[in-house]
């Protein structure tokens, strides 16, 4: 799947990365994500597959594309036997977010990017339009930190992992007030917060990297993001768990639902029958291979944000692979028209 799709996906990001960056600090979020979308999907109808969005823009209702349930790729066209050998059909499932962050973006706040992950069908947890409590953590704490601990535990946990005080230590957590009270544990156990306004998967994946500065994400963001951060951290060899939330008290914001009773009933006939059971990366991204791929949009922690010249424009882009156990750095140039020069 790497072989086939590795240079396909990362075009893929860089495309979208192109289209939101145009609109940065235009202080329109809906159109960055939307010219992010139309960029993505343009590309993506080009790849030799059989793709499907489990995870997208929303149900087909309200997302006209790459909507949840839509199927992309060459090998899905009405002419697809002209193209496709049925027996060595690639059939895949896709989780994208074209433009994660939208208001970073709008505003030119750091932090956004243009992300998918993919596997093979099934591969990938269709996590429903819900939140999620996260905890994301590097590699050697993996498996020893636990979303059912207290913060406070967990950090001296951290701590005994990383071999440094709790006070070296930096959580990233959303700036909601739904984590005031998070906030106020992770000071009093003597750790420092990195507040962010929005974009929670690339904090969850800087703590599979070391030097990022970052070395815990706790606290509720998107289930959709989860289930691509969990893709990314799975490669990565990462800490990542996740837990539905579903109680319209507990989450304020965006669209939860009115009833706790009525979600979990949601939940029950997408077959989630224990609403509160807590996911590993393994099972939000159980796929035998997982690939993921990000590029920023504007700079973040990882990767700078794209950078426009006269004729051209200049992307990084990560792409983390569970098949060859690479996370690979990529530094593009791209030549729109005849540039005058090519930037280095
Ligand atoms: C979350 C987070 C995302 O938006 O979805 C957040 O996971 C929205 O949270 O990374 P609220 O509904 O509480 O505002 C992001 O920050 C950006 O898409």
């Amino acid at each position: 799947m790497e072989a086939t799709l590795g240079l396909e996906i990362i075009e893929v990001v860089e495309q979208a990365a192109i289209a939101s960056a145009r609109l940065m600090g235009k202080g329109d979020k809906n159109e960055a994500d939307h010219v992010a979308v139309e960029a993505m999907r343009e590309r993506m109808n080009k790849i030799h597959m059989r793709g499907k969005i489990v995870i997208g823009e929303g149900e087909r209702d309200d997302a006209p594309m790459l909507y949840i349930g839509e199927e992309v790729g060459i090998c899905t066209r009405e002419d697809a036997a002209n193209y496709c050998n049925p027996d060595e059909l690639l059939e895949i499932d896709i989780a994208v977010d074209p433009c994660e962050g939208t208001n970073l973006c709008a505003y030119g706040q750091p932090g956004s990017m243009a992300v998918l992950a993919i596997s093979e069908k099934g591969g990938l947890f269709a996590a429903p339009d819900f939140y999620m409590n996260k905890l994301a953590a590097p590699p050697s704490a993996k498996g020893k930190v636990d979303i059912r601990k207290s913060p406070t535990e967990n950090l001296k946990i951290l701590s005994e992992c990383l071999d440094r005080a709790i006070d070296e230590l930096v959580v990233v957590v959303m700036k909601r007030d739904r984590h005031n009270e998070l906030i106020k544990e992770i000071r009093e156990a003597g750790a420092r917060v990195r507040l962010i306004s929005d974009g929670d998967v690339s904090a969850a994946i800087s703590c599979g990297f070391s030097g990022t500065n970052t070395h815990a994400l706790m606290g509720i963001g998107a289930a959709p993001e989860g289930v691509i951060s969990a893709a990314a951290m799975r490669c990565l060899g990462g800490h990542f768990q996740g837990q539905l939330v579903y109680d319209p008290a507990i989450v304020k914001t965006g669209l939860i639902g009115e009833s706790k009773e009525a979600n979990v009933e949601r939940l029950q006939s997408m077959g989630i029958t224990d609403p509160d059971k807590v996911y590993e990366s393994e099972e939000l991204a159980s796929g035998s291979t997982v690939l993921f791929a990000a590029c920023g949009i504007t700079p973040g922690t990882l990767m700078e944000g794209v950078r426009f010249f006269h004729g051209g424009a200049r992307t990084q882009s990560l792409v983390i692979s569970s098949q060859s156990k690479t996370a690979r750095f990529v530094d593009t140039i791209h030549m729109f028209e005849k540039p005058k020069y090519i930037q280095l």
